[in-house]
C-alpha cells in the first residue's frame, strides 16, 4: 500500500483542471508576445515556410498565422494526391538545407517525397525561430499613414461559422501575403486602396497554367506591392496576372527567399 502511494508520488499526479491551465498559461504567454513582431506571414504553404526559415534564420521575429489546423498548403498532394513533388535544379539546394532527400529524375527535373517536404520545410522554419498559429485567419490589415503596420486575425472556426465576433490585432513592420491562388490579404487591400503597385492598382488575376513561364515570374512578381506588403508564392503570380503552374514547387521556394531577402534588406536598413 505505502508503495503503491510513494510510486503515485514519484510520477506526480495528474489533474485535468491543471492540464486546463497549463495550455491556457503558455498560449497566452506565446500569444501576448507575438502581438508586436517584425513580420507577419499570412499562410503556411511553401512560399510562406520557406520565407519564415530565412527571415527568422536572420534574427526577425515571424510569426505566421494559417488558417487551417495543417500547415502546409498545398505541398502535402503533390500532384493530384500522387505523393511527390517536382523541382528544378536551381531549387535543389533550398529542399536540400532542410534536409530534404532529392533525386534527379533527368532532364533538369528533380522530385522529393511531398510528406517529407512538407514535414521538413515546416519544421526547418519552426527550428529557425518563427513563432506559427493555426486556426487562424487574416481577414484584413491596419493601416497608418499609407502603410501597413499589422494584420488584423479571427479564428478560422469564427469565419467558418460565420459568426459576428470581432478580431484582434497584431503590429508588425511587414506582411507578407503568402496565401497562394486566392491573394487574400492583397485583395484586402486592393479593395481599400486601390493602389497596389501593379499596372491597374489593382489584383490582375491569375493567368492559365503555364509552368515554364509561372515559375520564372513567380519569382519576379515577388515583392513589395503596397508600402509593408509583401507578396510571395502562388499570390505573386495572381496579383500580377501571371500563369499557374502545376506540382512544380521550385519557384515557391524562390520566391519565399526572395521575399525574406527584400524585407531583410529593407528592415535592416532602417
Ligand atoms: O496555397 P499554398 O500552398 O500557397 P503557396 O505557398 O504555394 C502554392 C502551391 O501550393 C501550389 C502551386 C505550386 O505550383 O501552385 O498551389 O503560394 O498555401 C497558402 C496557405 O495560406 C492559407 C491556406 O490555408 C494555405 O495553407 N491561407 C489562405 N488564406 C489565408 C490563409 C488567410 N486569410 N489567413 C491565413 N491563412
Amino acid at each position: 500500500m505505502r508503495m503503491k502511494e510513494n510510486e503515485k508520488k514519484r510520477q506526480g499526479s495528474i489533474d485535468d483542471i491543471e492540464v486546463t491551465r497549463k495550455i491556457l498559461d503558455r498560449f497566452y504567454r506565446e500569444f501576448r508576445e507575438a502581438t508586436e513582431t517584425d513580420v507577419v506571414i499570412g499562410g503556411a504553404g511553401p512560399a510562406g515556410l520557406a520565407a519564415a526559415r530565412y527571415l527568422a534564420r536572420e534574427g526577425l521575429k515571424v510569426v505566421i498565422f494559417e488558417r487551417k489546423l495543417s500547415p502546409g498548403g498545398g505541398m502535402w498532394g503533390g500532384g493530384m494526391t500522387f505523393p511527390v513533388i517536382v523541382v528544378q535544379e536551381g531549387a535543389v539546394p533550398l529542399l536540400e538545407e532542410a534536409g530534404i532527400r532529392v533525386e534527379d529524375a533527368g532532364g533538369g527535373y528533380y522530385t522529393a517525397d511531398s510528406i517529407e517536404a512538407t514535414a521538413k520545410l515546416l519544421s526547418s522554419a519552426l527550428d529557425a525561430g518563427a513563432r506559427m498559429f493555426n486556426a487562424v485567419s487574416v481577414e484584413d490589415v491596419m493601416m497608418r499613414n499609407d502603410r501597413i503596420t499589422g494584420v488584423v486575425i479571427n479564428w478560422s472556426a469564427v469565419e467558418a461559422a460565420g459568426l459576428h465576433v470581432d478580431p484582434l490585432t497584431v503590429r508588425c513592420r511587414a506582411v507578407i501575403d503568402a496565401t497562394g491562388h486566392p491573394a487574400e490579404i492583397c485583395h484586402i487591400v486592393e479593395r481599400k486602396t486601390g493602389a497596389l503597385a501593379t499596372p491597374s492598382g489593382r489584383v490582375e488575376g491569375e493567368r492559365s497554367m503555364w509552368a515554364e513561364v509561372g515559375e520564372q515570374t513567380v519569382v519576379e512578381n515577388t515583392g513589395e506591392v503596397y508600402p509593408g506588403l509583401y507578396v510571395a508564392g502562388m499570390a505573386a503570380n495572381a496579383v500580377h496576372g501571371a500563369p499557374r503552374m502545376g506540382p512544380i514547387f521550385g519557384g515557391m521556394l524562390l520566391s519565399g527567399r526572395k521575399a525574406a531577402k527584400d524585407i531583410i534588406r529593407s528592415l535592416g536598413g532602417e
